[in-house]
């Protein structure tokens, strides 16, 4: 049996890059069989920016009904809260003495995110976040990691902190890989191809699940696109290429048959097009997200029984990790 983990922070409302890259698929892929799936509500990930307590605390209800929303079944994937297994934390502390300063400086998404107010006036928690990521992954003996582009360089030193560990205390931890789909793996903003969607950028640079159709349609509209006017799929024309794949997702057609129908169309006609499907699917799964988070009551069974399973293996390990280092 093979297990795949893989998480999501409640840093903001979830876009369609959130979506197409990673809940559609784990929503897809949990059927296969030989695979058991662990998806998880990061929400020590998502304090490494400042969070209202409130808000977190609804997202993290959020996050959870919008999984069942895609499909990701309670009686196939467990489901559960980061915060409410005490081993991630503990994990992460050991860890940090397998990884060096070194390693996590270079870490693209901590260079990035510092740029806003410089590596000196940054939190040490956002530094340690891909060691909390390794940990997350580690406590469970992951196979496989389904992640966008984004998280792989996390992986790939989630991957070295393992094999450092187990080359001093001997086979402790697993050696996941990350997985990652060969066309949604990396959504990008609408406002600037060479950056990807996130939720906590600007609002016109992503499409939220829970936006309204008027909304949607505009920030398509509004989309940066190159000068050419031709509906190609190319690494030239990232613009366009990033509203392709969206599309193809969306509309499940593939580039050759998008490309056919908008020849000498132009730009204008297939962005409002695009814009009136992704509104309509976002509108029929939005209904049902709106009845599946009423009902709180289920969230917090579908989350108890998840947070219970996960705990066990989780405990499991640290133990294994404690008695090891002489901690228990
Ligand atoms: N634009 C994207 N394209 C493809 N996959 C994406 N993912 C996120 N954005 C895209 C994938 O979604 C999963 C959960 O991501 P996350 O919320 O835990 O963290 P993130 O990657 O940092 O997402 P954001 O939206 O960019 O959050 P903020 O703005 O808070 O940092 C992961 O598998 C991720 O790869």
């Amino acid at each position: 049996m093979k297990r795949v983990v893989s998480g999501i922070k409640p840093s903001g409302d979830l876009t369609i890059g959130n979506y197409l890259g990673a809940m559609k698929r784990w929503a897809d892929n949990q059927h296969l069989d030989g695979y058991e799936n662990f998806f998880f509500v990061a929400n020590l990930h998502a304090i490494t920016v400042k969070q209202d307590a409130g808000l977190l605390r609804k997202r993290t209800f959020d996050i959870v009904a919008w999984l069942l929303t895609v499909g990701v079944d309670p009686n196939k994937s467990v489901i559960f809260i980061q915060s409410m297994i005490p081993a991630h934390s503990e994990i992460c502390w050991i860890l940090n003495n397998y990884v060096t300063m070194g390693e996590l400086a270079k870490m693209t998404q901590f260079k990035d995110k510092s740029l806003k107010s410089g590596k000196e006036g940054q939190f040490v928690g956002l530094y340690d976040y891909p060691v909390l990521m390794a940990g997350d992954v580690l406590l469970y003996d992951a196979d496989e990691i389904p992640v966008g582009m984004d998280q792989t360089q996390h992986i790939e030193l989630c991957k070295a902190i393992a094999q450092r560990f187990n080359n001093i205390h001997g086979e402790t931890f697993k050696i996941p890989k990350a997985t990652l789909s060969k066309t949604t793996a990396k959504i990008m903003s609408l406002n600037d191809a060479t950056k990807k969607m996130s939720k906590s950028e600007s609002a016109d640079s992503f499409i939220g699940l829970d936006e309204d159709p008027d909304s949607i349609i505009k920030k398509f509209k509004r989309a940066v696109t190159d000068s050419d006017n031709k509906i190609s799929f190319s690494k030239d024309k990232p613009e366009i290429s990033n509203l392709l794949t969206i599309y193809s997702e969306f509309a499940d057609k593939t580039f050759d048959e998008i490309e056919k129908e908008y020849e000498g169309k132009g730009y204008g006609v297939f962005k409002n097009d695009l814009g009136e499907i992704v509104s309509q699917k976002l509108k029929d799964i939005q209904k049902t997200f709106s009845e599946i988070r009423d009902d709180e009551e289920r969230l917090k069974n579908v989350i108890a029984e998840g947070n219970s399973n996960a705990g066990i293996i989780a405990n499991e390990k640290m133990n294994v990790v404690k008695g090891i280092l002489g901690l228990a």
